[in-house]
């Protein structure tokens, strides 16, 4: 197992025949990641079949090859490279990847996790990256190719939307400085600022009445959640965009440390996403039951409806502040 940039740039190079998988219900970077490498790659004259499980949400249109994304179905036989991007293990596609449908496949694994597997033939996680678009960003650098506007756009979508637009504590002067540069190489930061940022669905502002309506906060401000029901959810049908970014209405609150929204996908399956603003590790929490992510973005799955997962987790989460606060007295 080799983990060096140099190894999975090369390994790429020497490929031909070329899948590249993005999540499941995609977002900004894992798309971004998705349509900026497979486009250098076939601009390098390779082969390149992108799939993800579910359509790709017509706000990112914008991005050239966004309407290229194939939906991969069971049938589908993948070649002899499978790409991975912004995924922690290959289940993450969530499409049916079984160990005998990888056999004998290399395997590339580009993330930016600290959960990732490392289920890699080659595996290049940089897990201080504030989007994976960066290291998709240097990996294309690595092998030489060209980053043209097209490109830029696809890279500079990533940076942005996971980093809640530069603004997160993922940022780093790399990522200012990778954005400058992508600036200067044409990337469409107008498109991306009408599609993305000043578009907000009329299904999003339900959910946000809703959200808010529900809302919940803990005795000494710190801990703030909502819910969606799954009676919400079957009523309302959203796209999985119209929910993206809904936790920061309640994460936003001023005094509020951990956030979590809970969502019944099923009648008693709950989906939790949780954030924290300071110094609350949700990537832990998440871990405790079952889940992970990031230090300040996570997701856990529960299963159980909305109001079980909430009475699940909330004595954890008011655990953890009350060893912050004390912790703090001392
Ligand atoms: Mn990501």
């Amino acid at each position: 197992m080799q983990q060096n940039l140099k190894d999975t740039a090369q390994a790429l190079l020497e490929a031909q025949y070329i899948a590249i998988i993005s999540h499941k219900n995609p977002d900004g970077d894992t798309l971004g990641s998705q349509l900026a490498l497979g486009r250098a790659l076939q601009q390098s004259g390779k082969d390149v079949v992108l799939y993800n499980r579910d359509k790709v949400a017509e706000k990112f249109y914008f991005i050239a090859g966004a309407d290229t994304v194939v939906q991969y179905t069971d049938e589908m036989i993948l070649p002899d490279t499978v790409v991975f991007v912004d995924c922690t293990e290959p289940q993450l596609a969530g499409f049916h990847l079984t160990d005998a449908v990888l056999a004998g496949k290399t395997i590339i694994n580009i993330d930016h996790h600290a959960s990732n597997k490392r289920y890699g033939t080659y595996n290049y996680v940089v897990s201080t990256a504030g989007a994976n678009c960066q290291n998709i960003y240097h990996v294309l650098a690595a092998m030489g190719l060209p980053v043209t506007s097209d490109i830029a756009t696809a890279l500079y979508v990533g940076l942005s939307t996971d980093t809640g637009n530069f603004m997160y504590d993922n940022v780093s002067s790399e990522t200012l400085r990778i954005a400058a540069e992508l600036k200067d190489l044409g990337a469409d930061t107008d498109s991306l600022r009408l599609k993305l940022y000043e578009s907000c669905s009329k299904k999003k502002i339900t959910l946000m009445k809703y959200i808010l309506n529900n809302l919940h906060i803990s005795d000494d401000g710190q801990y703030a959640w909502s819910s969606i029901s799954h009676q919400m959810m079957t009523d309302l049908q959203p796209e999985s965009t119209d929910i993206d970014g809904l936790i920061n209405t309640i994460k936003d609150i001023e005094g509020v440390e951990i956030a979590i929204l809970f969502r019944g996908v099923e009648e008693k399956r709950t989906k939790a996403s949780l954030r924290s603003k300071v110094w609350a590790d949700v990537n832990q929490i998440a871990g405790m039951f079952g889940g992970g992510g990031h230090v300040r973005a996570s997701g856990v799955s529960i299963d159980g409806d909305v109001e079980y997962a909430a009475a699940l987790l909330g004595p954890a989460v008011e655990e953890i502040i009350r060893q912050h606060d004390a912790a703090e007295c001392q």
